[in-house]
């Protein structure tokens, strides 16, 4: 064996290079070469042990598949990135809140639906800031159907099938005008929790912002899902009205506190900025109060004050008002240290972690000991509402020195929570028995939220953890000032934490994502039966089967009834004439995995996917005339390029 003369080469080397040869060996093929090469290759690329050990725990051979699929938000982009683990190889981009042209979303009747289920106030709206998907649980685990994702600046949820990765519905309320705290599922997704950020007039109406004390407030919003059917049902969802304060993030309680919720706030000093008008700035005075809310709310009893009728309705949506909540008992407070940020229940529900932004703790509530003074009304004091505040000492376990600007916590198995600490730019790991920090571990740079594999489940896996980073700085090749994000993969299943990925994410500012055993999915693979609507899951009533291929005159346009299979569309000259509407329905007769086509018309801003066995119907006006090609933009098949045909718009 050669020796190394590399600062970068320590001692114990050899032992690796040693490990390397055994395990070629043990493999048979390459042989004691093999050794060699390694170590070649480890000093041509620079790479230390530690690169090497990371880079063996990450790579995954052609045709294996990950252990883990990762479920990020797409921030600024409106979609979801797929990702599996440990490779972090991207599987799949899914529109969502956005227009996405390799699935045809937002090119078709059926996915335009979707999206304009999302536009608010007559306002089209194509981007959205989305901010933290949570998948469906049953009894608080991950059960693999499906995902719900959130927009915060058009209050928004969508929810996403994972029997085919794909967005089936969007929901709004106009009850309020801002949100951060969504998406958050009650452990057998009863609920979808969206809370309100930016206080405002309930109901999108207008109200100066000097009656802000008055007028203005915040909601907590519990979509109500519906498992059967897999949607969300609007008519059965409900909302708490909470005081202006801006509340943030919320988590769900599970086993001992299920049926609770719990929602930070910020600005209980009701700031509200007028830089220009003589006042403080909104985050200067936003920042006064040592103290803000841990808001505490009873979910399942004020389930049942809706079920009594006890609300009013406001923008179509029921609403519980505050007095109700206070007079129910539904309600209450508890002081949270400093700016307060993430909030993230336990896996056996007895506690909450909070992190102050400002501050260098993180504060353990106790679920059960909130629960307990409530009943009893053991209460404090007031706020300036009315809602009744809970002894901040007589209602935590215990808080952790964590170092400063702690974030968000999630868990492994061995009893660790996992925060990230922004303004120190690590992962603290900390012991929730004695409260203690046991690791640290660098991250590039400023970390925002991490994701642990099934770490916020009643039963994490520990394994992996990914650190969602907001800068990236030196971390990859320059491309300019505006620079990706960083998803830095974490191994937690040692004592130590070890750093082994960075993965650039260039889409928009990811925040919060979801890791999830891979075998709890089961995607379908192909459309069944044929025809298959994904939007109805049912048979489309304008499915093409072979020989039912025609081209019908009505009275409402030109109806195109066409298959796709490899190579050909059929009819494969549509003839209309200027100014007709034209319904293209169009089914992929095949049943092959992964024969997919693509329909592309020239001047009509068209292109759907046509899996095999989907039905898609595209409504356009044939405003100009003239000679449109039409093809396949999906390379199905060694006849692609001629799977084609022209729509011929004949002048009026
Ligand atoms: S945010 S970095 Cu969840 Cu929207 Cu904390
Ligand atoms: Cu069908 Cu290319």
């Amino acid at each position: 064996m050669q020796a190394i003369h590399s600062p970068r080469f320590p001692r114990v080397l050899p032992v690796l290079a040693l490990a390397v040869l055994a395990a070629c060996n043990g493999r048979g093929a390459p042989g004691a070469g093999a050794g060699g090469d390694v170590l070649k290759l480890m000093q041509a690329r620079n790479l230390s042990e530690q690169d090497v050990t990371a880079a063996l725990k990450t790579y995954t051979p052609t045709g294996r598949h990950d252990e883990y699929y990762t479920f990020a938000s797409g921030g600024h982009g409106g979609n979801l990135i797929v990702i599996g683990v440990p490779s972090m190889r991207i599987l799949k981009y899914i529109g969502v809140f956005t227009p996405e042209p390799w699935q045809g979303y937002g090119y078709g009747d059926d996915s335009n639906a979707v999206i304009a289920q999302g536009f608010r106030g007559g306002q089209e709206i194509t981007w959205a800031d989305m901010h933290h998907p949570a998948l469906s649980e049953t009894g608080g685990e991950y059960d693999g159907k499906y995902i719900f994702v959130n927009d915060k600046c058009n209050p928004r949820v969508a929810v996403v099938d994972l029997s085919d990765f794909m967005t089936k519905q969007i929901v709004s309320s106009e009850l309020i005008a801002s949100e951060h705290g969504a998406t958050f599922v009650t452990p057998d997704t009863d609920y979808v929790v969206e809370t309100s950020q930016y206080p405002a007039p309930l109901g999108g109406v207008y109200a100066p912002i000097e009656q802000y004390d008055e007028k203005y407030r915040g909601a907590m919003i519990f979509w109500r899902f519906d498992r059967q059917k897999g949607r969300i049902v609007p008519e059965q969802s409900w909302a708490i009205e909470l005081p202006p304060y801006m509340q943030d993030l919320a988590d769900c309680g599970k086993k001992v506190s299920d049926g609770w919720v719990y929602c930070n706030s910020i600005n209980t000093e009701r700031a509200y900025g007028g830089v220009l008008e003589g006042k403080p700035p909104l985050e200067s005075g936003a920042t006064q109060n040592d103290m803000d809310y841990l808001h505490c709310i009873h979910w399942r009893a004020a389930e049942a004050v809706v079920k009594a009728g006890k609300t009013t309705t406001i923008a179509g949506m029921r609403v519980i008002t505050l007095q109700t909540a206070i007079d129910e008992n539904l309600l209450a407070f508890v002081p949270e240290p400093k700016s307060p940020h993430g909030v993230d229940v336990t896996p056996d529900g007895t506690g909450v972690v909070v992190g102050g932004k400002l501050d260098t703790h993180t504060t353990v509530f106790d679920t059960q000991k909130i629960a307990a003074q409530m009943k009893e009304k053991k209460y404090v004091g007031k706020d300036p509402y009315g809602v009744p505040i809970l002894d901040f000492k007589g209602s935590i376990f215990g808080q952790c020195e964590i170092g400063l600007g702690p974030l968000h916590t999630v868990f492994d198995d061995k009893g660790y929570a996992y925060t990230s600490v922004f303004i120190e730019t690590v992962v603290a790991k900390w012991s929730l028995k004695d409260l203690k920090v046991v690791d640290k571990i660098d991250t590039h740079f400023n970390i925002g939220h991490l994701v642990a594999a099934e770490g916020d489940t009643v039963s994490p896996d520990g394994k992996y953890l990914i650190a969602m980073n907001k800068w990236a700085l030196d971390r990859f090749a320059p491309v300019g000032p505006l620079l990706p994000q960083n998803f830095q993969l974490i191994d937690i299943s040692g004592p130590k934490m070890q750093l082994l990925y960075d993965m650039p994410l260039p889409l928009g500012e990811p925040h919060n994502a979801q890791m999830v055993k891979a075998d709890k999915l089961k995607p379908i693979e192909v459309y069944k039966p044929v025809g298959t609507n994904p939007f109805t899951h049912a048979v489309d009533p304008h499915a093409t089967i072979g020989g039912q291929q025609r081209i019908e005159r009505k009275a409402d346009g030109v109806h195109v009834y066409m298959t796709a299979v490899r190579s050909h569309f059929s009819p494969d000259i549509v003839r209309v004439k200027q100014g007709d509407t034209v319904h293209l329905h169009v089914t992929n007769v095949e049943q092959a995995k992964d024969a997919t086509h693509g329909l592309a018309i020239g001047g009509q801003n068209i292109n759907v996917s046509l899996e095999p066995g989907k039905h898609v119907n595209i409504t356009f006006v044939a405003k100009k005339a003239g000679v449109f090609p039409f093809y396949c933009t999906e390379f199905c098949s060694a006849l692609h390029l001629e799977m084609a045909g022209y729509l011929l718009v004949e002048p009026n």
